[in-house]
């Protein structure tokens, strides 16, 4: 018997989705960062045993659109909605604020099984965790809920077999030496765009698409041309700094990390370009993979 399906991971911004999915998965696919609206795309993580796959997506995280971009991110978030067999819901327990009604109130109406998971509790305390388990309980009744710290790993064990358990019968949806959907590309725009997020602050890393022009392998070493927009020029003198000194940071960051996921040597080279207003014009979205 083989059992296989997907788990759409969910939650507001900043709960700790892409944390999760590089915890169950064992290997850093998706960028984490403090600020919310890190993952602006829906990714795949696929977890293979010999009977089982589950295909894991980590989402955006859910909120009001106020620009094109986000409206597109949204869009990934609603593919997700469609086509769970099982949800991870994703909760900070250190929030302060309301929960999102209209994910809430999703997941009450799709006739899916939800797992809630009470996230980083390492960085709370007891009491407030009951409550929260309370809260939760009356918010989505039919869900089961597990207290985890998706950083520390922490309870995280105790996901795959609930999940192998919710299941359906399936034959494999992918390979089964296949951990994700998305291109090698894919990966090296998103880990510069980490280190973006890392090292400015205010608009300019919401300001910021990666695109990834030439990725290619000689004699053992990965060359790298990337390209950095941004929607406006005083945009590209901060992300250059003072004598290039901001921009060469970012380059050298991302190349450590990416010669660890790679297990190879790389030459990168980044390239900042100005597209005005890209966030807000449907053409260069479309570009960039936000169909
Ligand atoms: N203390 C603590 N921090 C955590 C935990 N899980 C995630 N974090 C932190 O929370 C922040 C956001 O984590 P992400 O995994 O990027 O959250 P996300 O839900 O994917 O965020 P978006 O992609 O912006 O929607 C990061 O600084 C993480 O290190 C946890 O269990 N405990
Ligand atoms: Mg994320």
């Amino acid at each position: 018997m083989h059992k296989a399906g997907f788990v759409n991971i969910v939650g507001k911004p900043n709960a700790g989705k892409s944390t999760l999915l590089n915890q169950l998965m064992g290997e850093k696919l998706a960028i984490v960062t403090q600020k919310a609206q890190t993952t602006r795309h829906r990714i795949f993580g696929i977890y293979n045993e010999e009977d089982l796959q589950i295909v894991f997506s980590d989402t955006p995280g859910v909120l009001e659109p106020k620009y094109e971009l986000q409206e597109k991110m949204m869009d990934f978030v609603k593919d997700s909605l469609q086509d769970a067999d099982v949800f991870l819901f994703i909760v900070d327990v250190t929030d302060k604020e309301e929960p999102n009604e209209f994910l809430v109130d999703k997941l009450n109406k799709i006739p899916v099984p939800v797992l809630i998971l009470l996230n980083k509790i390492d960085a709370s305390n007891q009491e407030a965790m009951l409550e929260k388990v309370e809260y939760w309980h009356s918010k989505i009744e039919k869900a089961e809920i597990l207290p985890i710290s998706a950083l520390e790993g922490f309870n995280t064990d105790l996901i795959l077999p609930k999940l192998k358990a919710l299941l359906p019968e399936n034959p494999p949806y992918y390979d089964k030496d296949q951990y994700t959907d998305k291109s090698e590309r894919f990966f090296v725009n998103e880990n510069i765009r980490e280190k973006i997020l890392l090292n400015y602050d205010k608009e300019i890393p919401y300001s910021v698409e990666v695109v990834t022009e030439m990725f290619k392998e000689k004699e053992g070493i990965i060359f790298i041309d990337s390209i950095i927009y941004v929607e406006r020029d005083t945009q590209k003198g901060i992300l250059i700094g003072h004598k290039g000194e901001a921009i060469k940071k970012v380059g050298t960051e991302a190349r450590i990390d990416l010669e660890k996921f790679f297990s190879k040597k790389i030459h990168l080279n980044l390239f900042v370009k100005v597209k005005k207003d890209w966030r807000k014009n449907e053409r260069d979205l479309k570009n960039f993979g936000y169909r």
